[in-house]
């Protein structure tokens, strides 16, 4: 039995597409709670945390936008993980995934406070690994990453409190990455399983590889799951949709293992757009992913050999 805290991160100002801001309720709506509770966990929610104290930051980009409200979620969503993790595993219920900038830094502030390190699984279509300086579309959701790794190029944000290093992150998914982040990520000892080597090596093995490496470690694993990890033909709530996405099986899967493996200390649901959505049925996908890594599996028992 786990103590889930649910921490709704209401986070629309990372992208240009109105409408993650509905993240939370959504995840709500779905029955995320009481999905949690039915596998036996322990749930808290405890609502939704909003930006305080938004500056007048300016940066050298223009393309750059609501950079003083990012600065400020980034502020509130660090204390928020941060504070939630000695109590259980924190699940930030987004949002946009520059919320991420936040929520990686209180993590990675808990695991230096804990002594451990961190590792992070990062399931999304785009390996986010933009700064500040090198965006050009300017939406602070393709950052979190880059900003978890030290990079420079992110003031006026602070200084992320624990730059994780790139043998701790592991990418999954990724089809879409920007010249300029191929560039930042190409010096970096971080793990891209993108489509192509999952089509050719399937997902388990490489997971399973990392997996090892975490426990061997020790470490605390943090998992940031963006919707468009999936194929936008099973999850079309969400505005960067990329064709040839994870099938409904792999990302199954992949939380399986996950919750197998015990690891997972802290999670992030990213970039959910309920405006987008058809009959909640993307949101009710993440719950049910959400479930499998939870426990949730059709039977308890070893499955008979066919032999
Ligand atoms: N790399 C592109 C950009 O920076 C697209 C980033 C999209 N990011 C997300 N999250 N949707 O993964 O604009
Ligand atoms: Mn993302
Ligand atoms: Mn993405
Ligand atoms: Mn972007």
């Amino acid at each position: 039995m786990t103590h889930c805290i649910l921490i709704g991160a209401p986070v629309d100002e990372g992208q240009r597409r109105p409408g993650c801001l509905m993240g939370p309720a959504a995840y709500r709506t779905a029955g995320l709670a009481g999905t949690l509770a039915a596998l036996g966990h322990g749930v808290e929610d405890r609502g939704d945390v909003q930006p305080h104290g938004i500056g007048t930051e300016t940066c050298g980009n223009p393309a750059v936008h609501h950079l003083p409200e990012m600065i400020a979620w980034t502020r509130a969503l660090a204390e928020a993980a941060r504070t939630a993790m000695p109590d259980g595993l924190p699940i930030i219920m987004g949002g946009d995934h520059s919320l991420a900038l936040g929520t990686l830094s209180g993590v990675a502030s808990h695991a230096a406070e804990a002594g451990r390190p961190l590792f992070v699984i990062w399931l999304d279509a785009h390996s986010d690994f933009h700064t500040v300086e090198t965006t050009t579309s300017g939406n602070l959701h393709g950052t979190p990453m880059a900003y978890a790794s030290g990079l420079p190029g992110f003031a006026p944000f602070p200084p992320f409190p624990a730059p994780i290093p790139g043998e701790n992150i592991c990418m999954f998914g990724i089809r879409s990455v920007d010249p300029a982040e191929h560039a930042a990520m190409e010096p970096t000892e971080i793990t891209v399983n993108d489509m192509r080597a999952l089509d050719e090596h399937g997902i388990v093995a490489p997971l399973r590889a990392f997996l090892d490496r975490v426990r061997a470690a020790d470490g605390l694993l943090h998992v940031s799951l963006d919707v468009d990890f999936l194929d936008p033909s099973i999850a079309p709530a969400v505005g960067t949709t990329v064709p040839g996405g994870t099938t409904f099986r792999e990302a199954h899967l992949v939380m399986e293992l996950l919750h197998e493996s015990g690891l997972v200390t802290s999670l992030d649901l990213v970039e959910l757009n309920p405006f987008l959505d058809e009959r909640g049925r993307t949101a009710k996908l993440m719950v049910d992913l959400v479930a499998s890594l939870m426990g949730r599996k059709v039977f308890d028992r070893p499955t008979r050999s066919y032999g």
